[in-house]
């Protein structure tokens, strides 16, 4: 581990999260100097040449093309993963008994036993003070954590409803191309995997409570796309609906989907309480919808002054953020538990209890949107 030196940080992944992450790892310091310091020690993806011009590109110190031997070495000390899920358990348990830190990009995993098998790995590592991350993004959007902040205070009384709405439209066309990311031993599920372990994280995160029950359906409205070897089934969903419950008693709806012919990117949260109420969209990332005037109704607030939860790393007051600002402040609250040695949140054990509610919704839908009960640990 490194001593009086940087922390060597290897990226494993070079696609759109590996891109993101890198971005994060090369201004993390800029924007948070009190962090320990990272050096960017290589990237890691498949194809060699590829991988060395992406690494120039990103500011990476070098390149390589096997994940085994960079997680072997003494200049690596944090392993960044951001491959595709089937993927994730394997670099992940290999880098925690290398002895390396690990962030693994959300959904932790594609199931419940992988999540599980990661938990294990990381408690035991955890023992030796290696730690662990699991990458939901949007824990670091500042408005959020001000929705979060406000649920705690009590003043939105008691949480009774959420809704939360993660709705793209990149598969809307039935010609897009088969990818990893339509196919189940790849990537696990579709939107569920990879839209609805954000909306569930969000749940978890702004009630502070856990999800119990399930209800859901999945749908897949497209089921054959072509890919590289020509026409494809596509196995995972490009849709799920579900009613959570949660340990609190709150009811939350969530509809998740790659579908929605003219939304890019919409995230969309409303938390509905006995005395109060929030709204958020990430299209207007740094405003926070508020109502503690039930009849007054909502009041926009930008969430862009310094003392506001993150926003005082980066610009004068006003001057907004955006999507890539999450990494890196996720980047920095993850360099901040490595050197205090306090627990990073949220953890593999967070990530599991995510899965779990995935596993429930697929469960549920199989079974006509019987309720089915959540474990929590
Ligand atoms: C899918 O299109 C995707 O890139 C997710 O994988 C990310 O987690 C989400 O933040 C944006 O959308």
């Amino acid at each position: 581990m490194a001593e009086g030196r940087p922390l060597g940080v290897a990226v494993v992944g070079s696609a759109f999260m590996g891109k993101a992450h890198s971005n994060a790892w090369r201004n993390v310091r800029a924007f948070y100097p009190d962090v320990p310091d990272v050096r960017q020690q290589v990237l890691v993806a498949r194809d060699a040449e590829a991988t060395r011009d992406l690494a120039a590109r990103y500011g990476w110190a070098e390149a390589a093309t096997d994940w085994r031997t960079v997680i072997d070495r003494d200049d690596v000390d944090v392993v960044d993963i951001c491959l595709p899920g089937h993927l994730h358990a394997e670099v992940a348990i290999a880098a925690l008994e290398a002895g390396k830190h690990v962030l693994v990009e959300k959904p932790l995993a594609n199931s419940v036993d992988e999540a599980e098998k990661m938990l294990v790995v990381a408690q035991a590592a955890r023992e030796r003070g290696v730690l662990s991350m699991v990458g939901f993004n949007y824990r670091r959007v500042p408005a959020l954590v001000l929705a979060r902040d406000l649920v705690a205070s009590g003043r939105l009384g008691d949480v009774r409803q959420v809704k939360v709405a993660y709705l793209q439209d990149w598969l809307a066309d039935a010609d897009a191309p088969m990818t990893w990311r339509m196919r189940k031993e790849t990537a696990g599920s579709g939107a569920l995997g990879d839209l609805a372990s954000h909306a569930v994280d969000q749940v978890r995160f702004l009630l502070g409570q856990d999800v119990v029950s399930v209800s859901g359906s999945t749908e897949t409205f497209v089921r054959r796309r072509t890919g590289a070897d020509g026409l494809e089934d596509v196995t995972v969903d490009d849709a799920a609906w579900a009613t959570l419950r949660t340990s609190g008693g709150a009811v939350a709806s969530l509809e998740v989907t790659r579908m929605a012919t003219g939304r890019k990117n919409s995230l969309s949260i409303e938390v509905y309480g006995s005395e109060g109420a929030l709204a958020f969209d990430l299209e207007a990332l740094n405003e926070l919808s508020v109502c503690t005037d039930p009849a007054a109704g909502f009041t926009r607030r930008l969430v862009t002054e310094a003392d506001q939860p993150y926003v005082g790393a980066w610009w004068p007051p006003g001057h907004i953020l955006g999507w890539d600002h999450t990494f890196t402040s996720q980047a920095a609250d993850f360099l901040t538990a490595i050197g205090s040695g306090d627990e990073p949140s949220p953890s593999f054990a967070d990530g599991l209890a995510v899965q779990r509610v995935l596993a429930a919704v697929e469960e549920s839908g199989a079974r006509s949107g019987e309720l089915v009960d959540v474990e929590v640990s």
